[in-house]
């Protein structure tokens, strides 16, 4: 019979389960939770949640998100107790690091070195691009979100939903599922879990996303205005396309992620795209369709990932020359 905690009790490498992932979790005594760069509500949600339950479990944690971009200001109404940290302070060389809704070791921006200092390292994910990429795993591609696969944790560590837990998960579910236009009668039943367990969902969704600066609407309406349409791209299904450029996108950095939803409603049968130039002659391109043709493949050829339906990648290049590139792998995936 093993110790608690000792090795020879944890799952090997490779895939895990939630009760696996839970027993490394609960082995840990120094846990480094990480999103993706530039982290939406499932990416911070996850993070934050699960990392709010290891702390009440006595597991000594930290909560970061790769820079150089700082986290967006209205995640911090997931994190009440304040545990994330700029990606400056987090430890150099945490036993386990935990990376949620990372698709690869690139989305982890300037915390991709922890892959090799941590003592090991924990995947969970829902894209189907995952590129396995951590020392265990728990990574299900039909789950519409990655804090479904954290609920499922959190269930096996026995943490108790709470308002905290609960708006994390929730803001993560909403967002991730389009407002449950997708992930089915699972995403609802958990969408009624965390509104019973205090997940105020008009309150906490204002507090994300239904406050804007009054500028953003002329700069809004001045990238919408410079919207293309090209018919005959995507195999002929067609592409809408909007780009921001670097002054606007600096100005409005958390406003401009629901324009490419915008842009989907006119696009028919076809695929939205929104350029987004970060700085100058880089673009964080945000690609949003109806399933096909698979975006996933689309990003991933072009160093992103995602899903069939959302993907997206990040680039330098001109414009011209990214237009170029994302009209040729549309071409392909449409053939
Ligand atoms: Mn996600």
């Amino acid at each position: 019979m093993n110790a608690p905690g000792s090795d020879e009790s944890l799952p090997g490498p490779g895939p895990v389960d939630p009760a696996g992932a839970a027993r490394v979790l609960r082995a840990a005594r120094d846990v480094l939770v990480v999103g993706h760069v530039r982290p939406d509500a499932d990416a911070a949600g996850s993070a934050i949640a699960l990392a709010t339950a290891l702390r009440r479990a006595g597991v000594p944690v930290t909560v970061s998100f790769g820079g150089p971009e700082p986290v967006p200001v209205s995640l911090g109404a997931l994190d009440p107790d304040g545990l994330v940290v700029p990606s400056s302070e987090a430890p150099a060389a945490p036993e386990l690091l935990v990376s949620c809704d990372v698709s690869s070791a690139q989305r982890l921006g300037d915390l991709a070195d922890r892959l090799d200092t941590a003592g090991s390292s924990l995947a969970i994910d829902h894209h189907a691009s995952f590129t396995g990429f951590a020392t265990r795993h728990l990574v299900d591609p039909a789950a519409p979100a990655t804090v479904l696969l954290i609920r499922a944790v959190l269930t096996e560590l026995g943490a108790e939903l709470d308002p905290v837990l609960s708006r994390a998960l929730f803001a993560g579910l909403y967002t991730d599922t389009g407002g449950f236009r997708w992930g089915g009668s699972d995403a609802l039943r958990l969408g009624a879990e965390l509104v019973d367990a205090g997940a105020e969902p008009r309150g906490l969704m204002r507090e994300l996303t239904g406050t804007r600066p009054f500028g953003w609407l002329a700069a809004q309406a001045a990238v919408l205005a410079g919207a293309r349409l090209e018919p005959s791209a995507a195999g002929g299904a067609g592409l809408v396309w909007a780009a921001v450029d670097v002054a606007t996108a600096t100005r409005f950095r958390d406003q401009t992620a629901t324009v490419v939803g915008q842009l989907l409603a006119t696009a028919g049968d076809g695929v939205a795209a929104l350029l987004t130039e970060t700085d100058q002659h880089m673009w964080s391109v945000s690609l949003r369709g109806n399933g096909s043709p698979d975006l996933s493949r689309v990003a991933t050829a072009l160093g992103g990932g995602g899903h069939a339906a959302a993907a997206g990648f990040e680039r330098d290049g001109t414009r011209e020359e990214l237009l170029a590139l994302l009209r040729a792998e549309l071409d392909s995936a449409s053939g």
